[in-house]
């Protein structure tokens, strides 16, 4: 038999594993002999038996109540699914219990736990468990490596009381995370938590596809980008929008809201915030000590955790972020809390006053903003009213390049298009837009500099280049929405047209 290997010359081993990069040499790595049940002691013995109730995020098990220990079984399915990771675009994600971040485990110190890793028959590949909150080698990866169709089991006791991450330590360990793998089990304290009102489950989780940001299609893991940790996407709970409208989190005025965070990385760490609220207690790290109170912004370590409480005090919509904001607004780390309940206007008046100032033109932004959820608002309205839409390319092309627009161009050439007198030009009647769509194609590719004249008006300023920002397909679809908007009139732009200018 293969005696039990030491931590560092396991770790050493799935290194070694990973960097082989074949799935199939890390296998006979991760196997390690079936040793027999374990002999409980008779105080073990005759603890009461319970089965862990596992929830789905963004949602929590209750609180235990029990003030004694038990044996608690848990029963963990491994599951490759496809999924919507963003709108009209899929991802091959391999999961714990069917979700990303997989199943909420919820526990007490000092519990015996009967641990069972199922690995469902259609998954192509063996995976494993390593649970933070297990002492032991691996953390349960050693004892839970289970092929396809099998089931391992293996006990533990939960000696540290916190909010632990678990996830697989397969090779290649940061592919089976980057696909999903990865979850939060909490061993409440001896005495149990502080009470809350509303309990949520959230996990950020960096992300690297083999395509652009909602590029379309399916997608699935791209290594050299893991590598490199440039993330195609960053994401609270496994999707664009998961915790976005009806998803959203929901909460009254007046209650205690807890969140258990976690981030499974395989590599990004999180600044967590939420705009507009302040966590009045943070358990730092996922530790079992209050360790900090009035808090705005909370780091999270890659594989770690932290629990935070807040009371929500006026109604509104808060935003969940990473506050590297560039994976909030570019990559998909937003979620949101909708707090219902009455106004107080001494704690948050609202906008009290909007005077005209002609220091600067700074009202034009929320302005702008104002006009932006309108048309927002417009287009869903638009869609909706009129399901025959979908089937007309060049209004589907257009309804597809107005949100492009209203993400991407807007802020300098307005909603209506009219740009801003001497700093950006028109794009409604623009006579130079619509003289050359290749030359268009080009501005929006490569950006522009340097003088130019549009209706009669020189303007000198620089446009960015959103080639890097935007798909083949976004930038057909916002050209042909711009050309076919405010008076504007031309034929569809192609993906076919995008690709040529772009390879020249
Ligand atoms: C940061 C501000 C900014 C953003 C964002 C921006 N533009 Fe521009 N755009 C400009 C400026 C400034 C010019 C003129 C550059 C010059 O003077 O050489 C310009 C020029 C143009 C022109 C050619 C001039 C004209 O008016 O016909 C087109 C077409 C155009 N932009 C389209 C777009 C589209 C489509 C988007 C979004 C995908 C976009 N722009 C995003 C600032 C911007
Ligand atoms: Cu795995």
């Amino acid at each position: 038999m293969k005696p039990a290997i030491p931590y560092p010359a396991r770790l050493a081993g799935l290194l070694l594993a990973s960097l082989a990069l074949a799935s199939s040499a890390s296998a006979a790595e991760g196997y390690t002999p079936v040793v027999g049940r374990v002999q409980l002691p008779p105080d073990v013995v005759a603890l009461p038996i319970e089965e862990a109730v596992l929830t789905a995020p963004p949602f929590v098990p209750p609180a235990i109540t029990r003030r004694t220990p038990a044996r608690v079984v848990v029963n963990l399915e491994v599951k490759e699914i496809t999924a919507r990771i963003a709108d009209g675009t899929d991802y091959t994600f391999w999961t714990y219990g069917g979700t990303v971040p997989g199943s909420f485990i919820r526990i007490r110190e000092g519990d015996v736990v009967e641990f069972h890793l199922n690995n469902h028959p259609s998954s192509k590949l063996p995976h494993n468990i390593d649970l933070h909150a297990v002492t032991g080698p691996g953390g349960g990866a050693a004892s839970t490596f289970t092929a396809p169709g099998h089931s391992s089991q293996f006990t533990f006791k939960a000696l540290n009381p916190g909010l632990y991450v678990y996830h697989c330590a397969t090779a290649p360990v940061p592919m089976h995370i980057g696909n999903g793998m990865y979850g939060l089990i909490l061993v409440e304290p001896k005495d149990g938590l502080p009470p809350a009102d509303k309990e949520f489950y959230v996990m950020q989780g960096d992300f690297y596809a083999n395509g652009p940001y909602a590029g379309g299609g399916l997608q699935t893991f791209d290594t050299p980008k893991s590598i490199d940790e440039r993330p195609t996407y960053v994401l609270f709970n496994g999707a664009v929008g998961s915790l976005v409208g009806d998803k959203a989190l929901t909460a009254e005025v007046g209650q205690n809201v807890r969140l258990f965070f976690g981030v499974g990385g395989p590599n990004l760490t999180s600044s967590f915030h939420v705009i507009g609220e302040i966590f009045d207690k943070v358990w730092l790290e996922g530790g079992n000590r209050l360790a900090q109170e009035n808090v705005q912004t909370t780091m999270v370590p890659s594989g770690g955790s932290t629990i935070v409480d807040f009371k929500v005090d006026v109604p509104g919509t808060y935003v969940l972020v990473d506050h590297s904001l560039s994976r909030a607004f570019n990559k998909g780390a937003i979620g949101m809390l909708k707090v219902t309940g009455p106004e107080d206007r001494v704690i948050y008046s609202g906008k009290e006053v909007d005077a005209v100032y002609f220091g600067s033109s700074a009202e034009d932004g929320s302005a702008a903003a104002k006009r932006q959820a309108e048309l927002e608002q417009e287009i869903a309205a638009e869609i909706k009213a009129n399901p025959t839409i979908a089937g007309l390319t060049k209004e589907m092309q257009m309804a597809k390049g107005k949100q492009v627009y209203m993400q991407n161009c807007f802020a300098c050439h307005l909603p209506s298009g009219e740009g801003m007198a001497g700093v950006f030009p028109p794009l409604a009647k623009s006579d130079y837009m619509m003289a050359d769509r290749e030359r268009s194609i080009r501005i929006v590719l490569k950006g522009m500099n340097g003088p130019v004249t549009v209706n009669g008006v020189e303007y000198n300023g620089v446009m960015p280049p959103q080639g890097d920002v935007l798909t083949e397909e976004q930038i057909a679809d916002v050209l042909t929405y711009v050309t076919n908007n405010w008076g504007n009139s031309a034929d569809a732009f192609t993906v076919d047209e995008v690709r040529k200018v772009k390879g020249e």
